[in-house]
């Protein structure tokens, strides 16, 4: 297929005003008539009027009431070409479908009995002939006809006008949506469904009633959803002075769903496990992760909705935007700043260990990519996480208030448009009285930048200078990079570990800050300081201030002064990731080298003694002391070798923790009785934070694997009153020769066998146990519950352990990737966009051992080698190979 080129863009030759649908639903046959009342653009380059369809069947097509003959247009695969078009155009379209047969999960399918649709990006062409593109903004009109017993409720956005009977037992709803909106918006829902509704009042006087659909068993786990919902609505009131728009706000459940959920115009779809939640069923990181996508989903009704994208490669103006605001928002619901940091950890690490290895592979891209095969495949880290980085270095640069301002002129000036991220950047530019052309390279240039940092000391002048040195590496179709505009806070600890005021060279002293923005902008730029008397230790890259990596030559006394003193939490977190990467490299080497392992307790001193002291702290968030008790994870170690050897990894970083395990135990047992949190369950950041120090203490004290530590896990097991204490004790038993851990494993089994939700995490455990080979895996997928065709199914199963089992997966005999080659293979027949995503595996094969690359290139190969791949799957498999 033909790669789609950023600069092709040519706006739409026709706009559409109105669009009325008309729905008969039928599992096996719907049928589709679609009215567009459609003029012709004055910026467009012709009057040829351009629709787009996919494996939809046209049954008619009239224009301005005449049926069009087979003459008058051109069908040539997905396009449908009318020339000389009058300047006026009513368009009839019917189409007919088969939903029961979409196991593609995008346009119209079924999913456990009831209709979904998903229509971004390019799935509204999967049930009518349309200008299917952003930039095309309509309002829409929906009058939804089902059989009433199977499918009594029928939603659309906007507003509900009119319902009633048909007779011969079928039923209509009549929806009325008030903004335009582009297609991808679209949105239906029929099925058997209930919901639980609240009803709110905002800042403006206007009433809103919020919903939330679900199947009628899981009607007690809809709080949780509808609590983060209101908080969503009120977060972005105070912070962004932004309104609900609607009178109806909706958010309906499906257990068949391609991604997390989608913001369509007041019906947004959610995938199940953002939605249902209950202490019984629901783990701290679930609830975290619900508030985090309704959050998400919500904002999108500014950033995405009110203002669009003018075209896909766009995308990351809405996604990178509505990313950083629902990590703000998610960081303003902890409240404290070492809970604060927390999150600001946790999205860090989602960057460094997903975004930072595709910016250094063969699928890296820009943030504002030029080109695509494959739209689906573009739903990226780059996009979403780097994205938001972005945003986030506007925040920095400009401050909190010049960001709010940037904010409120790019909605005073594109309110119901669809438009770029450079319209983005000049909001922001213009509202700071700030030149951000240079920051323009962020959108452009695709790589991780470098920073390399030096300092030098005066003692006699008492300055102090920080050289900044930048530098990104090529990536696919962009050999040489222009500097980044790089937002670095620094700060500077003085040896008591206060901070110092950070005086620049020619400034006045007074009232000088201890945390300051340098601004690197080109290759190499120096900072000097003054009034530095003792030599500090410099604090780089503060709150993680822009997405590169930044080399300092630390010494292992300086990280642990820092993990001990920083001011900034991020940074006393990262001293600590910094020292146990090095103890951790190092082991890995000597398992490389065949060397017995000769880490000792002394060797680990620096740094035992500061998690200690850290551990001690309890002015520190539990959840804080949780991360920093945490190793960097193998797949980090990984992107820090120049040739990864996942086994011998997994052997270093096991060592480790034995060895931690011993040197810390009695800590780690206090930590076990010091943590409970009895009574009613409760999700707030406070007690998560709890249970999740408690429980990493537990799970390194499993590696002892002694009668004391299986007591402990059984115990908690047994006991367990949540799904966080209940799913960590039993991994921890899965993780030790207990006695009861194979009961466990089945009661588990036994007792969630109703809750799809949880099985999945019943599969995701056992897939991730270093215990787990591809055998048992196959085993697994011969287990009754198992189904290639639900997507979080086959996530929990096969993706966990191709993804999150590095040991396993890259067994030396290569049984691993044949594996992955024929669950590709079978997916792909499947689902596509999910096929694509698994392909993503093995897309860094070159950076793996010369034994591993080729077994690995044998399997792209066999897959590449497959007649009728998907688009989506083809162009991650070519680029992998190229
Ligand atoms: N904007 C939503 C994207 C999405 C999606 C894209 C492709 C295929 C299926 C999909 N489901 C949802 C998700 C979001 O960022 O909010
Ligand atoms: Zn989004």
């Amino acid at each position: 297929s033909p790669a789609i080129l950023r600069s092709n863009y040519a706006p739409p030759n026709y706009l559409v005003d109105t669009v009325e649908l008309g729905f008969d639903l039928d599992p096996a046959l719907t049928r589709v008539a679609a009215r567009l009342t459609m003029r012709r653009n004055p910026d467009g380059r012709s009057n040829e009027i351009v629709l787009y369809g996919d494996a939809v069947e046209l049954v008619a097509l009239r224009m301005n009431g005449k049926p069009l003959t087979r003459r008058a247009y051109r069908l040539n695969g997905g396009e449908l070409h009318i020339p000389n078009a009058p300047d006026e155009v009513t368009l009839e379209i019917e189409t007919a479908l088969q939903p029961d047969a979409n196991t593609s999960l995008m346009g119209l399918y079924v999913s456990n009995g009831n209709f979904f649709t998903q229509c971004e990006a390019e799935g509204f062409r999967k049930i009518t002939w349309f200008p299917d593109r952003p930039d095309v903004m309509a309002r829409y009109t929906v009058m939804l006809r089902a059989d009433k017993r199977a499918y009594p409720v029928l939603l659309s956005n906007g507003n509900l006008v009119e319902e009633g009977d048909l007779g011969d037992g079928r039923h209509y709803a009549l929806w009325e949506d008030p903004f335009m909106k582009p297609s991808y918006l679209f949105a239906l829902v029929a099925g058997k469904l209930v919901c639980q509704e609240e009803r709110i009042t905002q800042p403006s006087g206007r009433e809103a009633l919020l919903q939330v659909w679900v199947e009628e068993g899981n009607l007690d786990k809809t709080q949780h959803a509808m609590d983060s919902l209101v908080n969503s609505i009120r977060w972005d009131e105070a912070r962004f002075g932004l309104e609900l728009d609607l009178d109806r706000f909706m958010i309906v459940a499906v257990g068949d769903f391609n991604m997390g959920a989608m913001e369509n115009k007041g019906l947004n779809i959610f995938n199940t496990k953002y939605v249902l939640a209950n202490p019984r069923i629901a783990t701290d990181a679930d609830y975290a992760n619900i508030e985090a996508v309704v959050g998400h989903e919500y904002f999108h009704n500014w950033t995405g909705n009110r203002v669009t994208c003018r075209d896909w490669f766009q995308l990351s103006l809405k996604e990178g935007l509505t990313v950083f605001r629902d990590q703000e928002f998610s960081a303003d619901m902890v409240g404290t700043d070492s809970g604060r940091a927390v999150k600001r950890i946790d999205d860090v690490r989602v960057l460094r260990q997903a975004q930072f290895p595709e910016d250094a592979g063969p699928m890296a891209h820009p943030v504002r990519p030029d080109s695509y095969v494959e739209i689906s495949n573009f739903y990226t880290v780059t996009i979403y996480e780097k994205g938001s980085e972005v945003v986030r270095m506007y925040q920095t640069l400009l401050g909190r208030d010049g960001f709010r301002k940037g904010m409120d002129l790019y909605f005073e000036r594109h309110d119901g448009q669809a438009v770029t991220c450079d319209d983005f950047r000049a909001a922001m530019a213009d509202a700071g009285g700030r030149n951000l052309d240079q920051f323009e390279r962020w959108y452009s240039q695709a790589g991780t930048p470098r920073v390399t940092v030096a300092t030098r000391h005066d003692i006699e002048a008492g300055t102090y200078d920080i050289t900044l040195a930048q530098s990104c590496p090529p990536t696919p179709g962009q050999k040489t990079k222009l500097p980044f505009h790089i937002p670095v806070k620094v700060g500077l600890l003085a040896a008591t570990g206060a901070d110092l005021p950070l005086v620049l060279e020619g400034e006045d002293a007074a009232s000088a800050p201890t945390t300051r923005v340098l601004e690197l902008t080109e290759a190499s730029q120096t900072f000097r300081f003054t009034g530095i008397e003792g030599k500090p230790v410099p604090s780089l890259l503060r709150d993680f201030s822009a997405p590169v990596i930044l080399e300092y030559d630390y010494s292992d006394d300086e990280l642990a002064f820092l993990m001990a003193n920083d001011s900034d939490p991020f940074n006393r977190w990262e001293a600590g990731q910094r020292l146990a990467t090095r103890r951790l490299l190092t082991l890995t080497r000597m398992v490389q080298d065949q060397e017995p392992m000769r880490e000792t307790t002394a060797n680990l001193e620096t740094y035992t003694a500061v998690l200690h002291k850290t551990l001690d702290d309890a002015t520190l968030d539990p959840s804080f002391r949780e991360m920093v008790l945490t190793l960097p994870s193998e797949g980090m170690l990984a992107e820090q070798m120049d040739v990864i050897t996942p086994q011998e990894i997994h052997t270093a970083r096991q060592f480790m923790r034995r060895l931690l395990a011993r040197t810390l135990r009695n800590e780690l047992v206090q930590l076990v009785d010091l943590n409970q949190t009895p009574g009613d369950y409760s999700p707030d950041a406070l007690s998560a934070g709890k249970r999740g120090l408690k429980n990493v203490a537990m799970l390194y004290l499993s590696e002892l694997d002694d009668t004391d530590t299986h007591a402990m896990a059984q115990a908690q097991y047994d006991q367990a009153s949540n799904m966080t204490d209940r799913i960590a004790a039993l991994s921890a038993l899965q993780n030790s020769s207990a006695p009861g851990r194979q009961d466990a494993l089945e009661r588990f089994y036994t007792e969630f066998e109703d809750e799809p939700l949880v099985i999945d995490k019943w599969f995701a455990l056992q897939a991730t146990s270093p215990a787990t080979d591809v055998a048992a895996v196959r085993a697994l997928m011969r287990h009754p519950a198992f189904s290639m065709k639900n997507p979080n199914r086959a996530r929990s199963l096969i993706f966990s352990f191709c993804n999150g089992n590095p040991s396993r997966f890259h067994a030396a005999d290569g049984s691993g990737y044949r594996f992955w080659a024929e669950q590709v293979i079978a997916l792909d027949a499947i689902n596509p966009q999910v096929s694509a995503r698994l392909a993503r595996t093995l897309d860094r094969w070159r950076k793996y051992a010369p034994a591993l690359q080729s077994q690995m290139q044998d399997a792209l190969q066999r897959v590449a080698a497959t007649p009728k791949l998907s688009k989506d799957l083809s162009e991650v498999i070519n680029k992998s190979l190229a």
